[in-house]
């Protein structure tokens, strides 16, 4: 603690290097570690952190690694750890995973906030835990995010019959919360809907594709999927296609790229739930900046949802809302 302030050892040196760059009149360089690069809700919150960091004079830097997993992730954190910037944003891939990647990150003098993902339990600055060291987790309620996936697709269905989660693998935060969301709201309001194993496709389009297909050759009865991300929403209803179920299997997709808005249209899915990725970009560079500039953060941030359908799907107010690609 030093000078009664309260602050840790990090604290103290964040405070100490960010003040050095005011000095010397360099701008804060905060860098944002996407789930993987090629995604268009981490290339879309990567344009909102942009237009934040212009808007307030900060050098983003933006690396990631092709694929969304752990083993892929650590090594782009421990390189961006090396070229030590001011703060660090990251969507971390796995809750346990990350956790001693990043103390390594904190250990560094650099700060540390997630954005779409958590590690631990997502609860931050409470003093719990070994993983509640990141000042802030700014995201989607996921939760809340299944819960509505639920409510859709049951009405989709009527109410009744067999669906299954397209999901992408256990231990990510985002996806999981989705995943026990719709099980729960399934379970608690809609008794004449049975959900089906979740089959998990480590975010690979084409295997959420060819599992949609073998479901429904068990089950040529299934009466819907909700699709927890973007390629396990994608994949699975171009299985549905290719089965010759596409239309009449309702789908349910998380996240909204220009791909899935395509097949609202078309009626391959009906319903979108668009996550706000510019908006987690945009509050997490603002976030990075208040702290670097002795401001207090919130602990979290939760960001909105918009629900896209046939019934809006053209609305100018909605377009904004539409992945980057
Ligand atoms: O759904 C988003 C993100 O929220 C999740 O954590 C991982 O998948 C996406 O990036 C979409 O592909």
């Amino acid at each position: 603690v030093i000078g009664g302030l309260g602050l840790g050892l990090a604290g103290a040196a964040t405070l100490l290097s960010s003040s050095r760059a005011r000095a010397e009149g360099k701008a804060f360089t905060v860098a944002l570690i996407p789930g993987l690069t090629t995604d268009a809700f981490y290339i879309t919150m990567h344009r909102g952190a942009a237009a934040a960091a212009k808007a307030l004079g900060v050098n983003l830097v933006f690396q990631g690694a092709p694929s969304f997993n752990a083993v892929e992730q650590v090594p782009v954190l421990d390189a961006v750890i090396a070229r030590k910037p001011d703060a660090l944003l990251i969507a971390p891939t796995d809750k346990v995973q990350l956790i001693q990647p990043l103390q390594a990150a904190v250990s560094a003098g650099i700060p540390v906030i997630t954005v779409d993902t958590y590690i631990g339990g997502g609860v931050y600055q409470t003093g719990s835990g070994n993983a509640d060291f990141p000042l802030s987790y700014i995201a989607s309620n996921n939760t809340l995010g299944g819960q509505m996936a639920a409510r859709a697709l049951a009405k989709a269905i009527g109410g009744k019959g067999k669906v299954y989660v397209s999901n992408v693998q256990p231990g990510v935060s985002t996806t999981d919360e989705r995943q026990d969301g719709f099980i729960d709201e399934m379970k608690k309001s809609f008794p004449g809907i049975t959900v089906l194993n979740t089959q998990f496709n480590d975010d690979d389009a084409n295997k959420a594709a060819s599992q949609s297909q073998s479901v429904l050759a068990r089950n040529s009865d299934l009466a819907g999927i909700f699709g927890a991300n973007l390629f396990s929403a994608m994949g699975a209803a171009n299985g549905l296609q290719q089965g010759g179920a596409g239309g009449k299997v309702k789908v349910v997709a998380f996240d909204a790229p220009q791909t899935i808005i395509g097949n609202i249209k078309t009626g391959l899915i009906d319903i979108a739930i668009a996550q706000h990725p510019a908006e987690i970009g945009w509050f997490g560079v603002a976030a990075a900046y208040a702290h670097l500039t002795g401001q207090s953060i919130p602990p979290a941030i939760a960001t909105g949802f918009t629900v896209i359908d046939k019934s809006n799907v053209d609305d100018a107010s909605i377009q904004k809302f539409i992945y980057a690609s």
